[in-house]
């Protein structure tokens, strides 16, 4: 099973957080992406979404994107548990795809549950309001101190723990819960730019672009997809 973060998609034009000159050296988490921020103040947020909805609206998958997606129609890759909410795994034809993380694809209201769809969202901008009773919609990612999607930790811990290989790429593993999950693995493998906590428990650590690295894993398959 793949374990995914922002690493997977910078080859795509989407910046990353924790890298130099990612998101949070421009903008503080604190006051852009934690609940408590989103409802004191919910315009300061979706400016914040906004501009990055726009980047993530124009981005297609890339090299590593398509790979996965490659591995997982060969039978090699269960599934991804992504921390991505840029939707660009389903885009590279990935299907088994958990998005612990949520994604932009919709935005609800926090009051009475009303679901509005991505295009519908934009067309709302700067602030979209719900049409059921006024309120303002959050995106549907998961901001700090928020709870995970339903059952999906439960389905990425599953998954973990039955898995031959855990593959990590991507990611900083800095953010819990979902960091906890490579402390659970068996065999562990990390494909990542920077250092992670977890490196130490790595059979394998590969400092390299992802999109290059898991192209080049295909590549050096000794079955084609015939088989
Ligand atoms: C929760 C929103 C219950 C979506 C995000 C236990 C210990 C300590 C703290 C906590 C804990 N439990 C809970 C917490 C608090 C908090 C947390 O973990 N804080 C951390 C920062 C210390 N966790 C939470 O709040 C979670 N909720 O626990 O609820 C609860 C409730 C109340 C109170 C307590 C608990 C919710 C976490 C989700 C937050 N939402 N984003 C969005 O806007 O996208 S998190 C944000 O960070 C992103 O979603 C992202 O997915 C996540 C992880 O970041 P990465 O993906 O790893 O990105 P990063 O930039 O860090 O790393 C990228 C790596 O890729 C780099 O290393 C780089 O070198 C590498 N790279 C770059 N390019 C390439 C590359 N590698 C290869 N190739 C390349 N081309």
């Amino acid at each position: 099973m793949v374990l995914t973060g922002a690493g997977v998609s910078t080859e795509s034009g989407i910046p990353d957080f924790r890298s130099a000159g990612g998101i949070w050296s421009r903008y503080d988490p604190m006051e852009y992406a934690t609940i408590d921020a989103f409802r004191r103040h919910p315009a300061k947020v979706w400016d914040f979404y906004s501009k990055r909805l726009g980047i993530l609206a124009e981005a297609r998958p890339n090299a590593a994107h398509l790979a996965l997606a490659e591995l997982e129609r060969r039978g090699l890759v269960e599934a991804i548990v992504t921390q991505n909410v840029d939707r660009l795994h389903q885009a590279a034809g990935s299907v088994q795809v958990i998005e612990v993380h949520g994604s932009i694809r919709t935005a609800s209201c926090l009051a009475c549950g009303r679901r509005e769809p991505f295009e519908r969202v934009v067309e709302l901008l700067p602030v979209p309001g719900c049409a059921t009773c006024g309120e303002v919609l959050k995106p549907d990612v998961v901001m700090f101190g928020e709870l995970l999607p339903e059952g999906a930790m439960e389905r990425a811990t599953e998954l973990v723990l039955g898995a031959g290989l855990v593959l990590v790429v991507g990611t900083s593993l800095e953010v819990y819960p979902v960091a906890g999950l490579a402390d659970l693995a068996g065999r562990l493998a990390i494909v990542n730019m920077g250092q992670t906590p977890f490196d130490g428990q790595a059979e394998l650590t590969i400092a390299a672009p992802a999109g290059e690295t898991l192209a080049g894993v295909v590549a050096s398959l000794p079955f084609g997809d015939e088989d």
